[in-house]
């Protein structure tokens, strides 16, 4: 038995699933009673330092997880689980951390994009109960803009290079943690888990003395979702946005049974966009909930989630927050979710005013969540000019001249699936964004969806270089060298496809191989 310590912030169903599919049985606490009384306790920590402190004091729990982390008992701890272990966090001055272990927790400060998200290595310092086998080679899923930093060298499990070599796992005694999600890991992480269930003795291994490890880019499989007219929920596909051929919806198979197929091809991560959510309200269409709940019983990489996420009154009159949304969809297994045409007025309304109001939907997600949990899905076209005069938005000279000859674009966002174009162009829009808490750029092109004609790097370079978050590549892949293109031509950190993988065209596999085979650094 299991017991897994939930405050009410994300996504514990990950690591309710993963125990589950490991033969385990969860408890899932309730009162303050029951973590004295667990017998081996999962704290997945998500969000902030400060709301996570905040919730733990208010529910009554900090005192019973100091006797329980005192006791002997089997504690892991899951990246906010295990920073909460420490003295303080830079996230929230004058907040008390748990104290278990001296040390603080401290930004990056480093000249990488933050957060550090995405798949890395582990450089193993000492013996553990939880690694085992050649874990060291492996993987493992990280999202994060804080680290441990412990006064005590020898509690470190292991360490990890980002810019810095930085503690990624912890263990003393009894208590593990780590800063990686070893519920999003993959098979590498469900076996960290298990070796957690099994109560090992620490493993005599051999320590790892590899060089620095190394942040892979990311291969993402996109999901566009809708109902189709005879009210099924179906995975489509677009070409330039249109979804429909022949007027009918596009039928490309069915949500949960693709996403489990991409996360036994090698997807590191999987993007479900309800693409008519704009439209629709989300906690009205129950199908899309089911589906997370579904795809997260069998799929242990990450999920991100999109489409309707915005203030919403319903036919009554009952108001419901982007925040409510939001968190019936981390409830049902998401990790991430994705905002597009409510950042677009968000980011204007942000302009208009010349401040924060503190109560966006970017800000108030972030807020409770972390700004890692909130990605920003951009749907730019290319607006030519002639000259950079001829428009007040920024402007790149493109290689890709326009139907006049134009040797001049912007990059107009759009909105309601790319059916009205705004007067905000989408470099300003990603860091607006980035301004107000989102931690990551999902980037579509219009142009280039379902082309098959490669990402259109001029946009991407335009994007990346606005911000500090990660961006994700979308729209256009249609053959492994345009990954290896995308990759080569910019910094970006993960490219996203949808068509190829949907149609059986290009294997992830193959992707990933000739990733391998240019000598850039994947999950492999
Ligand atoms: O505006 O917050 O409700 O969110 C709606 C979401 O749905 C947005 O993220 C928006 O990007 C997406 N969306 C809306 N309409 C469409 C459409 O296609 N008609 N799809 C749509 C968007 C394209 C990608 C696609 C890539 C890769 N996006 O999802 O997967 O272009 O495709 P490819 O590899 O086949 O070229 P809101």
């Amino acid at each position: 038995m299991i017991t897994i310590l939930d405050y009410g912030a994300g996504n514990v169903r990950s690591v309710i699933n993963a125990i589950e599919k490991l033969g385990g049985t969860v408890k899932v606490v309730t009162k303050p009673e029951d973590v004295i009384m667990a017998e081996k306790l999962i704290f997945p920590g998500v969000g902030s330092f400060g709301s996570m402190m905040h919730s733990l004091e208010k529910k009554n729990y900090v005192d019973p997880l100091k006797t329980f982390l005192q006791s002997g008992k089997p504690f892991f701890g899951i990246c906010l689980g295990m920073q909460a272990l420490f003295e303080s966090s830079e996230e929230a001055p004058g907040i008390r951390g748990l104290g278990v272990f001296g040390g603080c927790v401290k930004r990056f400060h480093i000249e990488k994009s933050v957060p550090h998200i995405g798949w890395n290595g582990i450089s193993i310092k000492k013996p553990s109960r939880i690694f085992k086998e050649a874990a060291g080679n492996e993987k493992f899923y990280f999202v994060h803009s804080y680290y441990v930093a412990p006064e005590e060298r020898d509690v470190v499990l292991t360490t990890t290079d980002y810019g810095l070599e930085f503690v990624s796992s912890v263990e003393q005694g009894s208590i593990t943690g780590t800063q990686f999600h070893p519920e999003k890991s993959g098979a590498p992480g469900l076996t960290l888990l298990k070796n957690f269930m099994a109560d090992a003795e620490p493993a005599s291994m051999p320590l790892d003395d590899t060089p620095r490890t190394e942040l892979a880019k990311r291969i993402i499989a996109c999901l566009d979702v809708r109902a189709n007219d005879q009210g099924d929920l179906v995975v489509t596909k677009g070409d330039q946005y249109d979804v429909r051929e022949k007027g009918a919806v596009r039928n490309l198979g069915q949500p949960v049974e693709l996403a489990a197929r991409y996360y036994t091809e090698g997807a590191d991560e999987i993007t479900f966009l309800n693409i008519t959510g704009f439209r629709d309200f989300p906690l009205e269409d129950m199908p899309m909930l089911k589906v997370l709940e579904e795809t997260s019983k069998t799929v242990f990489v990450p999920l991100t989630i999109g489409g309707g996420i915005r203030d919403y009154v319903d036919k009554e009159g009952r108001q419901y927050s982007a925040l409510e949304v939001a968190s019936e969809y981390f409830r049902s297994g998401a990790d991430k979710i994705s905002i597009g045409s409510d950042a677009v007025l968000i980011a204007e309304a942000f302009l208009k005013l010349g401040k924060k109001t503190g109560q966006s939907a970017i800000e108030e997600i972030s807020r409770v969540y972390g700004n890692q949990a909130v990605v920003i899905s951009i749907d730019p076209r290319r607006i030519y000019v002639s000259s950079p005069g001829e428009t007040s938005h920024p402007v790149v000279e493109t290689s890709i001249p326009g139907p006049e000859g134009e040797r001049y674009c912007w990059f107009q966002c759009t909105i309601k699936g790319g059916r009205e174009g705004r007067d905000i162009d989408a470099t300003t829009l990603a860091r607006v964004c980035e301004e107000l808490g989102a931690g990551e750029i999902l980037l579509n092109c219009i142009d280039r969806d379902g082309t098959n004609a490669g990402f259109d790097t001029e946009l991407v370079n335009a994007v990346r270089g606005a911000v500090s978050i990660p961006v994700i590549a979308s729209s256009g892949a249609g053959c492994v060298e345009h990954f290896h293109d995308v990759f080569a031509e910019t910094d970006v950190e993960a490219a996203l496809a949808a068509g190829i993988f949907h149609r059986r065209e290009v294997p992830i596999g193959d992707v990933k191989s000739h990733l391998v085979e240019k000598g850039v650094a994947v999950r492999h």
